[in-house]
């Protein structure tokens, strides 16, 4: 029996932990003859292509993995199959398919079953009914389908004889649905083999990873919730995944906890644990191997509770390896009737400068979480959430809308908050009592240019010099918002070096804009911006230096030569003057932007040398030879 299991995921670069943990689970509680695949695509490629490559590996058993992003094309997926695998057993898991599921199986005819909830220990007993013909009556969490299709010996006439189907003819009780009890407890993480025993390539993908589930908070929009308490792994068991993974070019782990932090103890050994396989890895390599030269060091990515970071949280991150970790924070809302209708008590002031902290003095880029269309925030409200999250200046601000998430808490209040959703995947807010619908849109506008000019980094400095005497930066993102919705922007693409042009332009239509001072400081951080995001050589018009430039060959290969600087890009060593000319730019700036952004007094200015070899481009200050 061939039994495929099938994960869709947002992007190429993610993966699928859940049909990984299920492969695994079924290769040791299941039969031996059974050959147990997985198959990842992304929501990106053409249905055709998936049900082609699907069809082709002839399952006898297709299982799919259910999400928000991918639901609508497993529906599809499934009434495409079905037709040309008449007699595979197809069903459907996921936290997509837990709620709700009597409903899905009816409007999909073609799947056989949805496995509700963890399926570990549903999924192998479910696979041996079935491949031994009997009906899964008695496996808890499953919703499943009679078929009379299925024939032999799980035709309908055998089944109809048997209790629950007495007196029914075939025809009465073919296409019958039947839900079973929910699965009773759960599983005990540390009795789960290993998700990543297999070789696989996981050079530049995104690997998740878990080491509990559950989550000690009760947040209204989220389903973690409606499970009670926090499971653990043994830290030890973490070990042998994670070797494995890097062995397999894993480089960013993803921590799937749903507050890692939830046991301080548990996350300290996590990541403890986490930073000797890391340098393991790097011993195993050497400083010449991947490690060491490119900085492609593994990461941790961990979501984390703001309330719980405390003084032994901060002591144990400052000390962590530079570049190891990075955190994501879901601040959500700081408007606290927002935050009590959520039932997410938290207090942002408490803890913002512990936030700031790690971020720009411990160098740990933090990730922090807004949800636009809560209860309670309106305009004025969101924006002044905005402001307070923004001011930490965090490494990446996600703005995000409330999804009304089937088996979420809110789920069956929004009469109460006066809330619309799109009924459709991911169905997210429309409006709010608070938020008018053209105010969602608008949000909706500000969140891609905050994601192009500020997530993207690309911007740092410039943004840096623009904001400085503004009062709110949500304003000026709105204002920038504005203005692409005006010119009509939003509708095509736009290489990085137009949002270099885009932004000038909306700059120099402001009132502050118009006076030379910011102009030159704007002109200069955004010139810098250019030579850090993007290589000099189509350097827009406005970003051309006004005098000729005294860029001299002959001082690159001066600097290449250097001991000094040896030191500094070791790689330079390896580079002939070609080599070396292609990976480097010198420039000079009328002001030292990196060290003088907010300054407005002219400062003096400086020679820069950009380095594109590596990632992020590395920039560094030159002293300008006597000859220059
Ligand atoms: C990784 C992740 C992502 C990744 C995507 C990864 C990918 N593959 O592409 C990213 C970061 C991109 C992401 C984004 C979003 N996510 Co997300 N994400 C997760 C996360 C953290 C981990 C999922 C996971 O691997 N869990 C571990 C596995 C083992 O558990 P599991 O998935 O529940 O699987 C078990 C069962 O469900 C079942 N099962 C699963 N598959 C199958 C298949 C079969 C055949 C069977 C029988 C059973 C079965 O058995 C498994 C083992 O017990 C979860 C939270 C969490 N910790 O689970 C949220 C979660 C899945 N995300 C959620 C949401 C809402 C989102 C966003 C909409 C958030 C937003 N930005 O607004 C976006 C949507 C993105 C989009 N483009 O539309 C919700 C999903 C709700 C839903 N109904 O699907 C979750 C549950 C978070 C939450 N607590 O509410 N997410
Ligand atoms: S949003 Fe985060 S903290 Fe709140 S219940 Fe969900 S996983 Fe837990």
């Amino acid at each position: 029996m061939k039994i495929l299991l099938v994960g869709i995921n947002t992007r190429y670069v993610h993966t699928n932990l859940a049909i990984r943990c299920l492969r695994e689970v079924l290769k040791t509680q299941g039969n031996a003859e059974w050959e147990i695949c997985i198959r990842e695509f992304s929501i990106n490629e053409h249905l055709d292509k998936i049900a082609g490559e699907i069809f082709e590996e002839k399952p006898d058993v297709l299982g799919f993995s259910c999400y928000i992003w991918n639901i609508v094309s497993v529906k599809a997926l499934v009434r495409r199959l079905r037709p040309v695998l008449p007699d595979a057993f197809i069903l459907a898991g996921g936290p997509e398919v837990s709620f709700d599921c009597d409903c899905l199986i009816n409007e999909v005819p073609q799947l056989d079953a949805v496995v509700t909830g963890e399926a570990e220990r549903v999924l192998p007993v479910l696979l041996k009914g079935w491949s031994e013909g009997s009906l899964p009556r008695d496996v808890a969490g499953v919703v499943w389908r009679l078929r009379r299709e299925a024939g032999g010996p799980r035709g309908l006439d055998s089944m109809t004889a048997s209790d629950g189907f007495q007196g029914m003819t075939s025809a009465d009780a073919c296409g019958m649905v039947v839900t079973n009890a929910a699965v009773p407890d759960t599983v005990d993480l540390n009795l789960l083999p290993n998700p990543y025993a297999v070789q696989e390539d996981f050079r530049g993908k995104l690997v998740y990873v878990e080491t509990s589930r559950g989550c000690p908070y009760n947040c209204e929009f989220c389903i973690s919730s409606t499970f009670k308490g926090v499971r653990f792994l043994q830290p030890e068991r973490l070990r042998p995944i994670l070797r494995q993974l890097f062995a397999n070019g894993a480089r960013t782990i993803k921590f799937v906890d749903r507050t890692f932090n939830a046991s301080k103890t548990h996350g300290f050994q996590v990541l403890d644990l986490f930073k000797e396989e890391a340098e393991r890895e790097y011993e195993k390599t050497g400083p010449e191997g991947p490690y060491g030269l490119s900085g492609d060091i593994p990461r941790a990515h961990c979501e984390i509770a703001g309330d719980l970071l405390d003084q032994d949280w901060l002591q144990y991150l400052q000390n962590y390896p530079t570049g190891m970790v990075q955190l994501e924070i879901g601040v959500q809302s700081t408007h606290p009737p927002a935050l009590k209708a959520i039932r997410r008590s938290q207090n942002f002031a408490d803890w913002k400068d512990k936030v700031r902290y790690l971020q720009h003095d411990c160098g740990i880029p933090v990730h922090l979480d807004l949800i636009a269309g809560l209860p309670h925030e309106g305009w004025a409200e969101f924006r002044k959430s905005f402001d307070e999250v923004f001011n930490l200046r965090p490494n990446h601000l996600q703005l995000g809308f409330l999804k009304v998430l089937k088996g979420s808490g809110i789920h069956g209040q929004c009469t109460r908050y006066g809330l619309e959703y799109c009924p459709d995947p991911p169905y997210t807010v429309l409006k709010t009592r608070e938020l008018s619908h053209e105010q969602v849109l608008d949000l909706v506008r500000i969140e891609e240019i905050l994601e192009r000019y500020y997530n993207s980094g690309r911007f740092k400095f410039s943004l840096e010099v623009v904001l400085t005497d503004r009062q709110s930066p949500f304003d000026f993102f709105d204002a920038l918002a504005r203005y692409w919705h005006g010119k009509g922007w939003f509708q095509r693409e736009w290489s990085s070096r137009s949002l270099f042009e885009n932004i000038w332009e909306f700059l120099m239509g402001q009132p502050d804009g118009r006076t030379a001072l910011n102009r030159k400081l704007w002109r200069e951080a955004l010139r810098f911006d250019y030579f850090v995001a993007e290589r000099p050589g189509r350097i827009p018009d406005f970003l051309q230096r006004a005098e000729e430039t005294v860029q001299d060959k002959g001082w690159k290969e001066e600097i290449r030569k250097d001991p000094v600087w040896r030191n500094r890009i070791p790689e330079s060593a390896g580079m002939d003057k070609r080599q070396w000319t292609r990976a480097t730019a010198i420039e000079y700036f009328e002001r030292d932007i990196p060290t003088g952004t907010t300054e407005h007094s002219p400062g003096k200015g400086g020679w820069y040398l950009f380095y594109y070899s590596r990632k992020p481009t590395q920039y560094f200050k030159a002293e300008a030879p006597k000859s220059i």
